[in-house]
């Protein structure tokens, strides 16, 4: 049972640090994913714990991207087989998106735990799982190195959801065309994905299946207009500008 009062004026954000703290407990989350779950609450709260309007352009460019994609994949961690195992479940049904396990701080035991997690929510193949068919992405010294050839091996889109800086560009080196939901503008991996959703995942995700439910029923050129015209450096400066905004107009400033 939740300790968070319905009432409590950031009762919504309290909810998902305990989806988190009750992921971690039940195996799921890695000791380094409470900090980063940290450093987002960190972001969340500067950018006013809202889904902003260049988020939501992100998410629609996100969402045409995968919709033309020959073979999308979702990379899953811990920090999401805890925050949003069903959505993201909802979602790669929604794209015919494979899914696959890569962990940063790889461990057999969380790693069973987190399909575990998956199957119970109604995913069906989970990659990320058969030595036989693991191989080595160049360019990575973590364990996300570790990859699986008929999964993001082989994938043209990959949704790298609450990344580390490495693979996302390792990943662009690869060919593939990156997207990733990461609440600071200034990562790494914010700064090297070709779409980058500056949200908390438990918000946009629900945006993002909607508005691939929406464009599904567009054709690939209209998709593809979507896509073309999108520049993730200014979409992520917008997303800056809504952070500078929100301060000075909380501090009083303006
Ligand atoms: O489960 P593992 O072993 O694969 O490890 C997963 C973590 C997340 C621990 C690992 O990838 C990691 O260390 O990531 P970083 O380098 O801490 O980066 C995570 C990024 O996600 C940071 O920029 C955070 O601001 C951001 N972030 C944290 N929580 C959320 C988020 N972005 C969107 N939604 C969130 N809920």
């Amino acid at each position: 049972m939740s300790l968070i009062p319905k009432s409590h004026p950031r009762a919504k954000s309290l909810l998902i640090r305990e989806k988190l703290v009750n992921g971690f407990d039940k195996g799921l989350v890695a000791k380094e994913g409470l900090l980063a779950q940290g450093r987002g609450e960190a972001f969340d709260y500067l950018l006013g714990e809202k889904t902003g309007k260049a988020a939501k352009h992100a998410i629609k460019v996100a969402a045409a991207q995968l919709l033309l994609a020959d073979m999308p994949i979702i990379s899953v961690n811990g920090n999401i087989a805890a925050l949003c195992p069903k959505q993201i479940i909802r979602l790669s049904k929604q794209i015919k998106a494979k899914l696959e396990v890569n962990l940063f701080y790889t461990n057999e035991k969380r790693k069973k735990a987190i399909i575990k997690t998956l199957k119970n929510n109604g995913a069906r193949e989970i990659l990320g799982t058969n030595p036989a068919s693991s191989v080595k992405l160049p360019g990575i010294d973590s364990a996300r190195r570790i990859v699986d050839k008929n999964g993001i091996f082989s994938a043209d889109v990959v949704v790298v959801p609450l990344e580390d800086g490495d693979r996302t560009m390792a990943l662009r080196k690869a060919g593939k065309i990156v997207i990733t939901f990461d609440l600071n503008p200034l990562s790494r991996t914010s700064q090297t994905a070709n779409i980058t959703i500056v949200d908390n995942v438990t918000r946009a995700i629900d945006l993002l299946i909607n508005e691939s439910k929406k464009l599904s029923k567009k054709n690939q050129k209209s998709l593809q207009k979507i896509v073309t015209g999108f520049d993730n450096k200014k979409n992520l400066r917008e997303n800056i500008i809504q952070i500078k905004n929100n301060l000075t107009r909380r501090a009083g400033i303006a």
